[in-house]
């Protein structure tokens, strides 16, 4: 397994005490459903009951549990909306959660894409962060079938994750599929690979 690590921190007073507010953000190239972290992330759809990509290797992986889930949640709430997150049990996979997350089609920058995207990467945190989530693995969301530009999703990714605030140390893994996103990533990280 690939793994780099660019280490965010930022400190606040909270109570006249000094706070290290700490995200670590680690790059690496592996099966996102291989990852024995508290959440993945789904790059799912509207009606979260699966598709390609991503989301079919997670619900193949997985198992029916995680979709008995998902039909309960489209059932109570309707599906996910672009941007919003939902989270699950995690079935048969080694992590904790799954948390489901809709990223939006690329259609030329002409329809909130950027926006929406770093909604997703914003509203699976906020989810992590209620559940107690201490690490979360990330795919590059969007960048597939919704045909998002790669670099401009790497930056929307990154930018968000940083400007995320949490009182609790969070490891956040950026889960690279394929070469290309993980040489991006690489790059606007500034770190060196240990291959
Ligand atoms: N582990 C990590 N990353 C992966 C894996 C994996 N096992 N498989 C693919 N990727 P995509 P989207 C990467 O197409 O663009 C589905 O049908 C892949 O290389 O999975 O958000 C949903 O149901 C790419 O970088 O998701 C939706 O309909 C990234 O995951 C639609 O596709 C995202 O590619 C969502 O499209």
């Amino acid at each position: 397994m690939l793994v780099t690590s660019y280490k965010l921190a930022s400190s606040c007073i909270d109570n006249l005490q000094l706070k290290l507010i700490m995200i670590n953000i680690k790059l690496i190239k592996k099966d996102i459903t291989k990852l024995e972290v508290d959440a993945i992330v789904n790059a799912a759809n509207t009606s979260l009951l699966g598709g390609g990509g991503v989301d079919g290797a997670i619900h193949r992986a997985g198992g029916k549990e995680i979709l008995e889930e998902c039909y309960k949640i489209r059932n109570k709430q309707g599906g996910c909306k672009i941007g919003n997150a939902v989270i699950t049990n995690a079935g048969k996979l080694p992590c904790s959660y799954v948390i489901h997350t809709v990223g939006p089609k690329w259609n030329n920058g002409k329809s909130r894409e950027k926006e929406l995207l770093a909604s997703c990467y914003l509203k699976s945190l906020e989810i992590a962060i209620k559940h107690n989530i201490k690490s979360i693995a990330f795919p590059n969301i969007s960048t597939g079938i919704y045909g998002f530009p790669k670099n401009k999703a790497a930056k929307i990714a990154i930018e968000t994750i940083k400007s995320f605030q949490c009182v609790e140390e969070l490891n956040v893994y950026i889960t690279c599929f394929d070469d290309e996103n993980y040489i991006l990533y690489e790059k606007l990280l500034k770190i060196k690979s240990e291959k």
